[in-house]
């Protein structure tokens, strides 16, 4: 390491005094403003990464959801995974040193993960739409090369997209093409042949609302339209020309508020769906006759799935299994649809893509999602290779079945939740099945449910086990939330500290609204005397 010319570039990329900087849930995430040097860093720690794994590591420059004056950055793995935890230790370390104690840290992490100083190191950058994001991701660059790195910019791109790209080009392209169009083809070949298989039984041409956040989605969508030629019309809303990324729109802001984004006409019974900022997440929705406006989150899309791909393995005839995976958020309904009526075993984990991912591993066929519509499917590599023998040599029922979910495993992007894949994935098992949106949502009722967040001095008081479904500290909080949920009917509470915003959450559901807000009020109550709450004590209404 030429440490001469990495302090001659830190300095340019002071960091700000007075901030801690955490790796948290999916990378750091703030002000864009603070942000630079954090970016330089994750260069320099993308290209270590890069020499010890002795792959292609991604840098992605986003804050997903969030408002548009934030931005963050993550790294990500070579099979497209999530950053390995003890190296988000290093990325909060590195990012919160001093000028002065750089050449240390970077030497510590060298040493600890024996990473291989001569070996070449190659990295892949991406980044989302927001106005902060292109300077932003200079600094990656600066990072990458003071350390010798090589890397591609592949520029604007969806967050999974990027993770694609890391993927394909850690397995030589046996995943696909590792470029922009490369993507389209695999994904739209997938989908245009399902629908083919759909249209056979008869269903009409199809078309669906999407809210893009005005974000990184739109300009996607809008390339990759083309590809799709008759299969799907999408109609794009929010496309980033007038509005304000994640103002008033998004699947965060569909999910939480429960209503329709702002800048997208729904007449009743139309098919609709929202992405968020970085189109990592999609949640679906409807408005019926009456207007009333009916979400269909993530718990309701692996239902959907899980169902869909439980009935293909019947008819294959394998003996695999399928499980799925969910976080505490997950509607009490769902949970109980899926073990009791499908009888899909369902585990819980904690918040994160990556506990979920994780878990979802452990099957032939994983399906994890968050209820705010983070996720995707995972096919073990002896699944595969089954469904592709079957595909290729039967013609009867059986081989017809394997044809379809080949081209579903093509078509989700297993490295990593992705709403276009998802929404493809969707709109093909809807065709396939003649479903409609409402019988869709007809499935089960969500129980009503609350989420609200708390301000403490501390959010680290509050730990929890039992993934986060369960308080250990403080002392008596828990206690507190079970006397409370005891007061209700089909009722469930937890709270755990975000790992993305400086508050703890509280969620609370059961038999009808006014008991899920009243629980979650009487809950943020208890965090607010027993976890030392700050400011204004939590007030009933929303
Ligand atoms: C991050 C996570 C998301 C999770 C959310 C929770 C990834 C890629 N993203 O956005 O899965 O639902 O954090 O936020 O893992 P919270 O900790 O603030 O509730
Ligand atoms: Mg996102």
């Amino acid at each position: 390491m030429d440490f001469g010319a990495i302090t001659k570039h830190s300095v340019l990329h002071a960091k700000p005094s007075g901030l801690l900087f955490q790796y948290g849930t999916a990378g750091f995430r703030m002000k864009a403003e603070h942000l630079d040097h954090v970016m330089f860093r994750m260069g320099l720690l993308a290209v270590l990464r890069s020499k010890q794994t002795k792959s292609t590591i991604g840098v992605m420059v986003t804050a997903s959801h969030n408002p548009e004056e934030d931005n963050g950055v993550k790294l990500v793995d070579p099979l497209g995974e999530m950053l390995a935890p003890c190296w988000e230790e290093y990325a909060t370390c590195l990012a919160n040193a001093e000028e002065e104690d750089m050449q240390r840290v970077l030497i510590d992490i060298s040493e600890k993960e024996a990473v291989d100083l001569q070996q070449d190191a190659f990295v892949v950058i991406g980044r989302d739409t927001r106005p902060s994001s292109e300077k932003l991701s200079q600094s990656v660059i600066d990072g990458v090369t003071v350390l010798g790195g090589q890397f591609h910019d592949y520029g604007l791109l969806t967050t999974p997209q990027l993770h694609y790209m890391v993927c394909c080009r850690n397995t030589s392209g046996q995943y696909g093409m590792a470029t922009i169009e490369g993507y389209y083809q695999k994904l739209s070949k997938a989908f245009v042949e399902l629908t083919k298989q759909a249209s056979r039984s008869g269903d009409e041409f199809r078309s669906l609302k999407v809210d893009c956040a005005n974000g990184i989605g739109a300009l996607k969508l809008k390339e990759m339209e083309n590809y799709l030629s008759q299969g799907l019309s999408v109609q794009l809303f929010n496309d980033g020309t007038k509005g304000k990324l994640n103002h008033l729109c998004g699947a965060d802001f569909v999910k939480s508020h429960q209503k329709p984004p702002q800048g997208m006409e729904i007449k009743s019974n139309e098919r609709c769906c929202s992405f968020d900022g970085d189109a990592d997440r999609i949640v679906y929705y409807y408005c019926d006759a009456d207007g009333h406006f009916h979400l269909i989150d993530g718990d309701k899309i692996a239902t959907l799935i899980s169902s869909f791909l439980k009935e293909l393995l019947v008819e294959i005839g394998e003996n695999l299994n399928v499980g799925v995976v969910q976080t505490a958020y997950a509607n009490g309904s769902s949970t109980r649809y899926l073990e009791e009526v499908m009888k899909v075993p369902v585990y819980c984990t904690k918040t994160g893509v990556k506990h979920l991912h994780h878990k979802a591993q452990e099957f032939d066929i994983g399906v994890y999602f968050e209820a705010n519509g983070h996720g995707t499917a995972l096919f073990s590599k002896a699944v595969e290779d089954k469904v592709k023998q079957l595909a290729g040599e039967l013609e009867d029922k059986k081989g017809k079945a394997a044809k379809i979910l080949r081209n579903i495993i093509d078509l989700f992007n297993q490295a990593a939740g992705d709403a276009i894949a998802d929404m493809l994935v969707i709109e093909a098992i809807l065709a396939l099945k003649s479903l409609t949106v409402q019988q869709w949502d007809a499935l089960y009722t969500d129980l009503p449910n609350r989420q609200l967040k708390v301000k403490v001095a501390d959010r680290k008081v509050i730990s929890t086990t039992d993934a986060e479904r369960q308080a250990v500290t403080p002392p008596g909080l828990q206690e507190a939330i079970n006397d409370l949920v005891k007061k209700y009917r089909l009722s469930r509470a937890f709270v755990r500290p975000s790992g993305t915003e400086d508050v703890i959450r509280v969620y609370a559901e059961a038999d009808s609204q006014e008991s899920a807000d009243s629980l979650a009020h009487e809950v943020s109550l208890a965090v607010f005397q027993l976890a030392g709450g700050i400011g204004e004590r939590p007030q009933p209404g929303f």
